[in-house]
């Protein structure tokens, strides 16, 4: 058995975890299926007391992995025989640098966009935990940090010209084919499709080609999520 704890809102089909994308990307494209456990902020100390923080967490077989970078080691240890999730120790190397730059230069923009319409999504008891937690580690409101969109896009299409620059050499971030590297900031863009009901990038960016070449992979799988109307 093979599941993988996924973040949810009030409606446990919307999954906007940027993380959990990562992760559900990587099992599919080792083409492995996986029941998707949906979890609410408040149900994940539940997965295992005191141990778990954060999803995603998966489960596989027994072997408990989480953190989406180590979920995504594990499944290219464990399945070496499946599509690569990183092409050479190098290319580990260089999603290991992705991982990063995504939080450091991705994550603000898009949190500045969304953060307010995030907490509207979840249920109750996780609203308010949501709007505890971050509003203190943000030292403001979620209505302060959520900016005028007009300036979180614009500020979020600037952090993303080096991926707008990488793909001027290749189709995907991985090179000739999708790799790791791809998903992580795919994940991050998902989080706010899902929650922004779209991306707010105009098509003829390269990186909202990027982006839907993305959702085209492993049978269309991210294409087929659930946004929020
Ligand atoms: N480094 C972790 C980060 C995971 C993470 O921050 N997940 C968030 C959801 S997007 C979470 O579970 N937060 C729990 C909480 O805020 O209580 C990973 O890559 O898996």
């Amino acid at each position: 058995m093979r599941r993988l704890y996924d973040l949810c809102g009030r409606d446990e089909e919307l999954r906007f975890s940027p993380y959990c994308w990562r992760a559900k990307m990587a099992l599919a494209h080792k083409g492995l299926d996986v029941e998707t456990v949906p979890t609410p902020f408040l149900g994940v100390a539940a997965i295992e007391p005191n141990v778990v923080r954060t999803v995603p967490v998966l489960d596989d077989h027994g072997v408990r992995v989480r953190d989406s970078f180590d979920i995504a080691l594990h499944l290219e240890h464990a399945y070496p025989d499946r599509p690569r999730l990183f092409s050479t120790d190098g290319g580990l190397a260089a999603a290991r640098f992705m991982e990063s730059w995504a939080f450091a230069a991705l994550h603000g923009p898009v949190m500045r966009l969304i953060i307010v319409d995030i907490h509207d999504q979840l249920d109750d008891p996780d609203q308010a935990y949501f709007r505890k937690s971050r509003e203190a580690r943000l030292g403001k409101t979620l209505e302060e940090a959520q900016a005028d969109a007009g300036a979180a896009i614009e500020e979020l299409s600037q952090a993303l010209a080096p991926i707008r620059r990488t793909l001027e050499y290749h189709h995907w971030l991985g090179g000739a084919e999708p790799l790791y590297v791809d998903f992580i900031p795919f994940g991050t863009l998902m989080w706010l499709t899902v929650i922004h009901g779209h991306l707010p990038l105009p098509p003829e960016d390269p990186v909202a080609s990027w982006f839907s070449r993305c959702l085209d992979l492993n049978g269309g799988l991210a294409r087929r999520a659930k946004v929020a109307a």
